[in-house]
C-alpha cells in the first residue's frame, strides 16, 4: 500500500479585524479547490486560522473576546468548508479559538482539528506552551495576551492513526520545544502540522527579530530529523492590522530537509509528495529510541518546570529565573 500523502500546506495572508468568518472560510475554500487540482490529500490551516489573531489587543469585557471564539465546530459558518472538502474528498487540519463548556465550567483553547476525508473530525488538539503575557503591558508595540485569553490544552500530545499514518498536531509557540516533538516522536509519529502567527517583532526581545525566519526554520527543522518525522508548517504571515508576521510555511523530510517552501508572505498553496515511509531508516538506526535512549538520566525534564542550578553553584544572571523550579 502507498503510503504516499500528498500535502498542501495552506499559508494565509492577513486577516483584516473586520473581515467576517464567511469571508475567511471562502478563502479557505479557495485554497481546498487549489488543493484538489494539485493532487493533494491534506490541507494544513494555521493557528487560529478563521480571525485576525485577536490576543494582540487588550480587552476586558469576555463578550467582546468571545466573539473570536467557536462554541462549536462546524458551525453555520464553518460548514461550508466542511462541506467543500468532504466533496472534494480532502483532508484538512484547522486551528481556530475554542469555547468549550467542560468540567461545569466555560473554557477557552487555542485548538487544531484533523478532519478525514469523509468530514469528521478525527484528532483534537489544545495549545499546550502558551507565549506572552496575561496582564496589560501599554509599554509594549501590541499585546501578545495569549496567557489572559486562552488556558493551557489539556489533552497532551496525542497522536491519531489516519489517513494511513500516524499523525500529530501542535501549535505555533509549541514548536519551539522540544518536548513537543518527543512526546509525539515516542508515540511513532510520522507527520506533525502546526500552524503559526509570529510577529516579526518581539517586544520583550527585539535582538531577536531579525532571526524570526531562521528560528523557525532551525527548530522545525531540527524537530524533523531528531523524530524521524515530517513537519508541516503554515503561517498566517504579512502585515497584519499594522504587526508584520513572518510567512516560511514549508513542509520539512524526516530527513531535515525543507522539501517545499513558500515564497510570499499572502495566501499560497505548497505542495509535497510526502512518504510515511521515509522516518524508517533514521528510526531503525541512529534514532531508535528503544535501543539508544536512556531515560533514567533525563528526569530532570519532568521533575523541574525551570532550570535547577547545579549544587554550590556560583550564582549566574539566568539563576534568577529558578525560584520555584522543582516540583
Ligand atoms: N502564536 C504564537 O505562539 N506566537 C509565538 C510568538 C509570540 C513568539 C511564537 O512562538 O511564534
Amino acid at each position: 500500500m502507498s503510503r504516499i500523502l500528498t500535502i498542501g500546506a495552506a499559508q494565509l495572508g492577513p486577516i483584516a479585524l473586520d473581515e467576517t468568518r464567511s469571508q475567511v472560510v471562502e478563502r479557505l475554500i479557495a485554497h481546498l479547490r487549489t488543493a484538489k487540482d494539485r493532487g493533494c490529500d491534506l490541507v494544513v490551516f494555521p493557528e487560529l486560522a478563521l480571525t485576525t489573531f485577536f490576543p494582540r489587543w487588550f480587552m476586558q469585557d469576555q463578550a467582546d473576546i468571545d466573539r473570536f471564539f467557536e462554541t462549536e465546530m462546524p458551525s453555520a459558518q464553518t460548514r461550508p468548508l466542511f462541506d467543500e472538502a468532504r466533496r472534494l474528498g480532502l483532508a484538512f487540519c484547522l486551528g481556530y479559538a475554542e469555547l468549550a463548556h467542560e468540567d461545569g465550567r466555560t473554557r477557552h483553547f487555542n485548538t487544531a482539528i484533523l478532519v478525514d476525508k469523509q468530514g469528521a473530525i478525527v484528532g483534537k488538539y489544545r495549545k499546550i506552551h502558551l507565549p506572552g503575557h496575561d496582564a496589560h503591558e501599554p509599554w509594549r508595540a501590541f499585546q501578545h495576551l495569549e496567557k489572559r485569553y486562552f488556558e493551557p490544552g489539556n489533552l497532551g500530545f496525542p497522536v491519531f492513526e489516519a489517513l494511513g499514518g500516524r499523525i500529530g498536531m501542535c501549535i505555533c509557540n509549541d514548536r519551539r520545544w522540544p518536548e513537543t516533538y518527543r512526546v509525539m516522536g515516542l508515540q511513532g509519529v510520522e507527520m506533525v502540522l502546526l500552524g503559526y502567527n509570529t510577529p516579526v517583532h518581539n517586544p520583550p526581545a527585539p535582538e531577536h527579530d531579525r532571526l524570526g525566519w531562521f528560528h523557525n526554520s532551525l527548530v522545525m527543522q531540527s524537530a524533523a530529523y531528531q523524530n524521524a518525522t515530517w513537519v508541516v508548517g503554515v503561517a498566517k504571515a504579512g502585515n497584519e492590522e499594522g504587526v508584520p508576521m513572518i510567512a516560511g510555511t514549508q513542509i520539512v523530510a524526516p530527513t531535515g530537509e525543507q522539501v517545499a517552501l513558500a515564497v510570499t508572505e499572502e495566501d499560497e498553496l505548497i505542495v509535497a509528495d510526502c512518504d510515511l515511509d521515509l522516518g524508517l531508516s533514521y528510526k531503525r538506526s541512529v534514532f531508535d529510541f528503544a535501543r539508544h535512549r536512556e531515560p533514567e538520566t533525563y528526569r530532570l525534564i519532568v521533575e523541574t518546570k525551570g532550570p535547577v542550578p547545579p549544587r554550590g553553584a556560583i550564582p549566574m544572571p539566568s539563576d534568577k529565573n529558578s525560584k520555584e523550579n522543582r516540583r
